[in-house]
């Protein structure tokens, strides 16, 4: 029994640190939205995300993967018990959120997969970096690793609804709807191409109409 304690209590602050680093990075993140907008008069994050692996899905990963169990094994093999997914509306925004994390002193960017220039065979898309976060406990600082997600609505929609169909069919999905289902990625894709399009569109007008003191046309 006073064994079992101390397991749970080893669990705990271990998975504390993973949750540490989230509640820093979403901080993070909340100032550089803040401090966005009011530079720039426009929020390029809609919405954030974050979640953190329970013991039972972390020992399934560490199992599958077929490695040792124990917390310095976890700690190296597993680099998404924390994540924090990002929701922005246009693509170029995801990359600009990149360079923003990318430039905070004390985070690292210790892995990068583009699904964007790379979208998976399914059609799937985002960005994902494994980033490197401090965590100051009261006795030690760690660093520990936190997946980051960043995707606009349109692939978030599309991931949202593709990871609902794919556990319903408990992950043998029917061809038809595979298909379709890289369809509605491919429309995604030309969805955000053709917002990225628009948006700039909207900002060069805007420009020009700050520069000629003109008033607007309400619709
Ligand atoms: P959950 O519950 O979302 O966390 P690795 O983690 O490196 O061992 P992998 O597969 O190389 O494994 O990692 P990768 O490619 O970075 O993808 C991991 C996460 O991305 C997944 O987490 C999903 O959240 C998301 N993802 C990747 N591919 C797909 C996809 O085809 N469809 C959808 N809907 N999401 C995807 P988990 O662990 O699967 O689940």
């Amino acid at each position: 029994m006073e064994q079992f304690k101390r397991f749970k209590d080893e669990i705990t602050r271990f998975l504390m640190m993973y949750k540490f680093a989230l509640d820093s990075l979403e901080t993070k993140i909340e100032i550089l939205k803040e401090e966005f907008h009011f530079l720039h008069d426009y929020n390029p994050i809609e919405h954030t995300k974050s979640r953190l692996k329970s013991p039972e899905s972390i020992l399934n990963k560490i199992n599958r993967k077929g490695c040792d169990i124990s917390f310095p094994s976890i700690r190296s093999n597993i680099k998404d018990i924390a994540g924090l997914r990002i929701t922005c509306s246009f693509v170029s925004d995801i990359y600009r959120i990149r360079d923003m994390l990318g430039n905070q002193s004390d985070l690292t960017i210790l892995e990068t997969k583009d699904y964007i220039q790379n979208p998976k065979p399914n059609g799937y898309q985002s960005l994902h970096l494994i980033l490197g976060v401090p965590v100051y406990m009261s006795d030690r600082q760690e660093r520990v690793c936190v997946e980051v997600q960043i995707r606009t609505i349109a692939m978030d929609f599309w991931a949202s609804l593709e990871h609902k169909i794919f556990y319903k069919y408990n992950e043998t999905v029917p061809p038809r709807l595979l298909q379709e289902l890289k369809e509605a990625a491919d429309s995604a894709a030309a969805l955000d191409k053709q917002m990225e399009r628009l948006h700039h569109e909207i900002a060069e007008i805007k420009e020009s109409h700050m520069e000629n003191g003109g008033t607007g046309t309400k619709r």
